[in-house]
């Protein structure tokens, strides 16, 4: 079979939700990737930033496979002899009380609305069914109905309603705004993504997130951090929030948790937020088996071991001096932005029609893939175990690409 049998395989078979680049990928190791026809190519997304760690790492690949021939799921109707080891694991490392083990981002995103809403009646003591939730315009946070009642895009949205009351809506990056809203005594918690990454990589301005974590916590508000996409090292801290030393209320840990091995999501909290959910009242068949305790040990022990956060602070500095420098060679290019290794330009549309769909293609064509997002931004996220090398060859690949785009 040649890539197009693949393609039009799924285009008979499989649901049109996604409109993907054409190249059939078919193996992984590290920041590269082949197709079925053998040609490589620098993974210069890692699957949204779940393959941190650089595909099929040797490590959590050992750990998944070992697992795998002992032991793959109990359900929670069981104890079993990996969900202890893991849960002290990640809070010792985070420095929380507790963890609740989901799978998909979405689920820890619901999780975390469920925990900050139990914990506002029964802790904080708002009435019953009147508590709030602020998110961030431009948010994302996944899929289901919950999250997509949240959302501002059309494209997530439209079709799809009734959608979840008891939300409040404030734009992004305004503390002012923040503060008004705020001023409801019904208010649980503020969901918010430390670096807005669907959005277009939204860095906000500096203390924004510190200035949210003490306005919240003079009203007695949850501050819930979606670091799904910015975490584990990806905007070169273990964690974005770390950059303004805020500890959120609720962390919420997706995607590089299982190094894009399978889906592995995390909630972390206090005992007195984690403990207002009592047993029976949440919760998944495969949230916390054991397969997935042994990857996410790894997959940490990985990003801790192989200083990756270190890497994604250091090699993205220098790949948003490129850029910026770039930038001033060309006037394709209107926008460079990003913190660590999540980083993003913006496209100024051409004269003959061309956006940043174009733009990816031809870099695929010279061996880098990477997925434009809203017409205009291409997003860059490399796995954090790049090096020098790799990165130089991708930051020629982009001047290249750019400088010869017509
Ligand atoms: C898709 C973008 C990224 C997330 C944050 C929770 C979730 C996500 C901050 C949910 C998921 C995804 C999912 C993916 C595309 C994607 C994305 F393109 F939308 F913008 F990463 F940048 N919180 N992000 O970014 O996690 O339930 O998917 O495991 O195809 O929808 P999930």
């Amino acid at each position: 079979m040649q890539s197009k049998d693949y393609i039009e395989l799924e285009e008979r078979y499989g649901a049109h939700n996604y409109h993907p680049i054409d190249v059939v990928i078919a193996r992984g190791r590290g920041v590269w990737v082949w197709d079925v026809d053998g040609k490589k190519y620098l993974d210069f997304l890692s699957a949204y930033s779940a393959v941190n760690q650089g595909h099929c790492h040797p490590k959590i690949i050992k750990a998944l496979t070992d697992q795998a021939n002992a032991l793959t799921l109990t359900s929670r109707a069981f104890y079993n002899d990996c969900l202890g080891e893991y849960e002290k694991y990640i809070t010792t490392l985070l420095g929380f009380d507790k963890v609740l083990p989901m799978n998909t981002g979405v689920e820890g995103g619901e999780t975390a609305v469920k925990l900050a809403r139990k914990w506002a009646y029964t802790v904080k003591g708002i009435p019953q069914y009147e508590a709030k939730i602020i998110f961030a315009e431009g948010n994302f946070w996944g899929r289901t109905l919950a999250a997509i009642s949240s959302s501002t895009d059309p494209d997530c949205k439209e079709g799809f309603g009734p959608f979840m009351p008891g939300y409040v809506l404030i734009p992004y990056n305004n503390i002012q705004a923040l503060e008004k809203a705020l001023e409801d005594p019904n208010v649980a918690a503020f969901m918010v993504e430390p670096v807005q990454g669907e959005a277009g990589v939204i860095v906000p301005d500096e203390g924004y997130l510190k200035k949210a974590f003490d306005l919240c916590k003079s009203k007695n508000v949850l501050l819930i951090c979606d670091e799904v996409q910015t975490g584990l090292g990806r905007t070169g801290k273990m964690l974005a929030s770390d950059h303004e030393n805020v500890k959120p209320d609720i962390l919420i840990l997706g995607k590089a948790l299982s190094g894009g091995v399978m889906p592995i999501s995390a909630v972390l909290a206090r005992d007195e937020i984690m403990l207002s959910i009592k047993p029976g009242e949440h919760g998944s068949t495969f949230g916390g088996n054991p397969l997935a305790c042994k990857v996410a040990i790894a997959s940490l022990q990985v990003l801790v071991d192989e200083k990756l956060a270190d890497n994604a602070e250091h090699l993205g500095k220098i790949f948003r001096e490129e850029m910026t420098s770039l930038m001033q060679k060309t006037d394709l290019i209107t926008k460079v932005r990003g913190k660590g290794l999540l980083n993003a330009i913006v496209i100024r549309r051409t004269e003959s029609g061309k956006t940043a769909w174009d733009v990816c293609l031809a870099l695929k064509e010279n061996g880098l893939l990477a997925k434009p997002t809203h017409g205009d931004i291409i997003r860059f996220a490399p796995p954090l175990v790049i090096n020098g090398e790799e990165l130089k060859f991708a930051v020629d690949t982009i001047i290249k690409v750019i400088m010869n785009f017509k």
